[in-house]
């Protein structure tokens, strides 16, 4: 073994890593993390610790020169985004030429830079996704326990009628019950309570201050206050950051080792050193997890891993669309960056669950904004490109298009109802359906086939994968309490069997 060792690595600080290292730490394994990104908790000299989306710097973006929103136009200009310096910044988008997924980077992961909704899918649809997951003992047992890891709570349903910064929600609800429509309110990690009181002016604003995808200096209970503070506060976890895992490879007596390449806030090289680890946890996320494990097998590292590995690719069928509103139907200038609604057209044919998402520009926008998720059954697969050292996503323009047609019949019902029409305007060309780019990446390493039913590596022992590219490309709703649930179930049953006994 290389000198650095430990019994336990977690690659990742996600949500699948966070559990792992809770579990891990919880019985008595010491654990070493590994992050690419950097902790968020150092405040700069205006006090906050990440930048708003109106004026992002740095901080924003994983080492780029210029920012990249998702919203990538207003009225056809771009002013959503900005030139920035390099740095590592919280909010990546990795892109695969048809396809660019949006990734949290940081000792948090996507809980840093997310949404916050926190929902469990449609027992149905989850039992005939992952039909050998004992769905009984999710819905009985670790969806609860996720959510009450995780912090999630409920808008109060009196406030929210009378908050000024969910008046866009509330027009969107309008047009959707005109036009038949179901409306459910969607729980969140964000701390409603806190948010009442930034709009009582009692607090710092946070999601009412325009923050969202670039962090949120306050209110949200991102993994770095819930299960990594556990997980660490176990005494037997530490969280390395700025720390990549470029390599994985096998010794002759099972033992890991991990090629770890550290930089500064800066990408400075710092170093590369090797580390090695007896049980190896991929919480790299669905990008990261499935990009080690490509590499792995198609540079011979890991000449057991088989042909299941980088494949069942999805985008949960993601599909970003705008309606612009009539002139009498203002959304108002204050929108708060956490959704707390959601379209609920799941029963349909077409499924499509459709959160009603805010335009956080800070101004009267006239538009409704709303990220589908489809029931797209397009999947992608990762290839290793030996020239770029890197996992490419097969992926191409035309597999968005069932999303697209699902997200039509849904709101060009409500268009007609209302006598709208969809904003042509907001994705840098004319286009009205949005799916170049997805926030749910899944798959890659699915549950079954990749691995065991309980993320075992098939192939290796003692590798594990925890995250969501355990999913097969789709869950039906915002994926991390699923992800969470799932890595609950599987670390319990990993430790039962093959980490306590060693
Ligand atoms: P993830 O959270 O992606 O964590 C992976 C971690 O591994 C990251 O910190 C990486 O920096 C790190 N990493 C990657 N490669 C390496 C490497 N080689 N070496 C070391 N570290 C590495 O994984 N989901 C919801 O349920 N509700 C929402 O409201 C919501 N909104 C979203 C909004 C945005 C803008 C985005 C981008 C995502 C949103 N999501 C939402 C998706 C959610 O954040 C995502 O499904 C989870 O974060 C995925 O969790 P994983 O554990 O798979």
């Amino acid at each position: 073994a290389a000198a650095d060792h430990s019994p336990a690595v977690i690659i990742g600080t996600g949500y699948g890593a966070a559990v792992t290292a809770l579990r891990l730490g919880a019985a008595g394994v010491p654990t070493v993390m590994l992050e690419m990104g950097k902790l968020w908790n150092d405040p700069a000299e205006d006090g906050t610790t990440f930048s708003d989306m109106l004026s992002p710097d740095r901080r924003s973006t994983w080492f780029k020169d210029r920012t990249e929103a998702p919203l990538a136009s207003f009225l056809w200009l771009d002013v959503a985004n900005h030139d920035i310096d390099p740095y590592a910044g919280v909010l990546d988008r990795v892109s695969f030429g048809d396809m660019s997924v949006y990734v949290g980077r940081g000792v948090g992961g996507g809980s840093l830079v997310n949404g916050a909704m926190a929902v469990i899918p449609k027992r149905s649809y989850f039992e005939e996704i992952l039909p050998r997951v004992d769905a009984d003992e999710m819905y009985g047992q670790y969806f609860p326990l996720a959510n009450s890891m995780l912090g999630t709570n409920h808008v109060d349903p009196e406030w929210f009628e009378t908050s000024r910064a969910y008046r866009f929600a509330r027009v969107s609800r309008k047009a959707a019950h005109r036009a038949g429509f179901r409306t459910t309110f969607v729980p969140s990690v964000y701390d409603f309570d806190y948010m009442r009181r930034e709009e009582a002016e009692l607090v710092p604003r946070s999601a009412l201050a325009s923050e969202v995808v670039y962090g949120n200096n306050h209110g949200k209970r991102s993994l770095d206050k819930s299960y990594l503070a556990a997980a660490v506060g176990t005494g037997n976890v530490t969280i390395r950051t700025l720390s990549e895992v470029r390599d994985i490879t096998r010794q002759q007596d099972g033992t890991y080792v991990l090629e770890v390449r550290r930089i500064d806030e800066l990408g400075n090289v710092l170093g590369v050193h090797q580390m090695s680890a007896k049980h190896l946890f991929l919480g790299a996320g669905s990008l990261g997890s499935t990009e080690l494990l490509v590499r792995a097998r198609d540079t011979g590292k890991l000449p057991e891993l088989g042909e299941a590995v980088g494949r069942g690719w999805g985008t949960n069928g993601n599909v970003m669309l705008g309606r612009a509103n009539h002139a009498w139907d203002p959304v108002g200038p204050l929108e708060s960056g956490m959704p707390a609604l959601g379209i609920d057209a799941w029963d349909r044919p077409d499924p499509v669950f459709a959160e009603i998402a805010p335009v956080p520009a800070g101004l009267e926008t006239w538009a409704s904004l709303y990220l589908a998720i489809t029931r797209n059954p397009e999947r992608g697969t990762f290839r290793y490109d030996p020239g770029a050292d890197r996992a490419v996503l097969q992926w191409d323009v035309d597999q968005g298009q069932p999303s697209i047609d699902a997200a039509k019949r849904v709101f060009d019902r409500i268009n007609s109802v209302e006598g709208t029409s969809y904003r042509y305007d907001l994705f840098g060309d004319t286009r009205a359906f949005e799916t170049r780019f997805t926030y749910h990446p899944l798959g890659g390493l699915v549950l079954g086939e990749a691995t065991d039913l309980y993320g075992r590596v098939a192939g290796y022992d003692n590798l594990y994968v925890t995250d969501g590219s355990l999913i097969p490309g789709s869950t039906g709703v915002n994926p991390f309490v699923t992800i969470t649930a799932l890595a609950e179930r599987n670390i319990a049953r990993i430790l039962a069997e093959d980490v306590r006994r060693t």
